[in-house]
């Protein structure tokens, strides 16, 4: 890990997500990851279920201490991901807003964010669910889930993924708040899926269309219903298919 991170694994864990709450709780430093092989209770957001088989995928938590909205370490996440991938693998990865990661039209890796508490530098745990060598067929997945392996066509090393992957977020979490605020705008502006296309999201039960145009400062997604009026979304879930 690089200097000023830590580690926690375990070989198998109910849920990274808890351990990483309940070390936060308990007084753990800014950059704590906890790191499992297997999970037997992951989660997904609205109390969805995340799984992967034992040592196929990464399956971590990162405790970050700052004073920064939640929304924005998410997306330094989703964005060190992206990056990682495509340095790795050479695979191109978008952020699905809010904040999945796709290579192509298939998800790849899911964030669940939990905030904890208030004050000045309240920790935030954010999880990272990334699918490395896994046949999403074989394993009971979805169809919109996808593996680096199965789009590389090969292995892949889940240990030069992570130790980029955490490269990648070490340098963004170095930033000044500002700075860093900035520089992970742009890049999720410019990693966003469907960028200039045309896609349906479903905002708390109603379905808007629209072309993806951009981001809020605040983390909205921008679109552009075939009424020309530009809208902003800032709670919804993009519709696959
Ligand atoms: C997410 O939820 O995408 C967030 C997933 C976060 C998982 C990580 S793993 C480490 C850490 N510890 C935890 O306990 N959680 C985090 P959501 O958007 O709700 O997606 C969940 C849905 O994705 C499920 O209902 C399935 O349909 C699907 N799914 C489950 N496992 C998947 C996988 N491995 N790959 C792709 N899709 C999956």
């Amino acid at each position: 890990m690089p200097r000023g991170w830590s580690l926690r694994y375990f070989p198998v864990t109910s849920s990274t997500n808890d351990d990483a709450k309940q070390a936060a709780r308990d007084g753990c430093p800014d950059r704590t990851v906890v790191f499992a092989d297997d999970q037997l209770a992951g989660r997904g957001r609205l109390g969805r279920s995340w799984t992967a088989p034992p040592r196929s995928s990464l399956l971590f938590s990162v405790v970050l201490r700052r004073s920064l909205p939640s929304v924005l370490l998410t997306a330094t996440c989703s964005v060190a991901v992206a990056e990682a991938i495509a340095a790795t693998t050479g695979l191109h990865a978008r952020i699905k807003w809010p904040n999945d990661v796709m290579v192509r039209d298939r998800k790849v890796c899911g964030i669940l964010t939990e905030a904890l508490g208030t004050g000045a530098r309240p920790p935030t745990v954010v999880g990272i669910g990334l699918n490395v060598n896994l046949d999403p067929a074989a394993t009971g997945l979805p169809t919109s889930a996808t593996s680096l392996s199965t789009e590389s066509g090969s292995h892949v090393s889940r240990q030069s993924v992570f130790s980029t992957l955490i490269g990648r977020l070490d340098a963004y979490v170095r930033l000044a708040d500002d700075e860093l605020a900035a520089r992970i705008f742009d890049r999720w502006a410019a990693l966003l899926w469907r960028r200039a296309q045309r896609i349906r999201v479903d905002e708390a039960g109603t379905v808007v269309e629209g072309v993806v145009v951009g981001l809020t400062p605040s983390g909205a997604l921008q679109i552009r219903p075939a009424d020309g009026r530009l809208r902003e979304i800032a709670v919804g879930e993009i519709v696959l298919g």
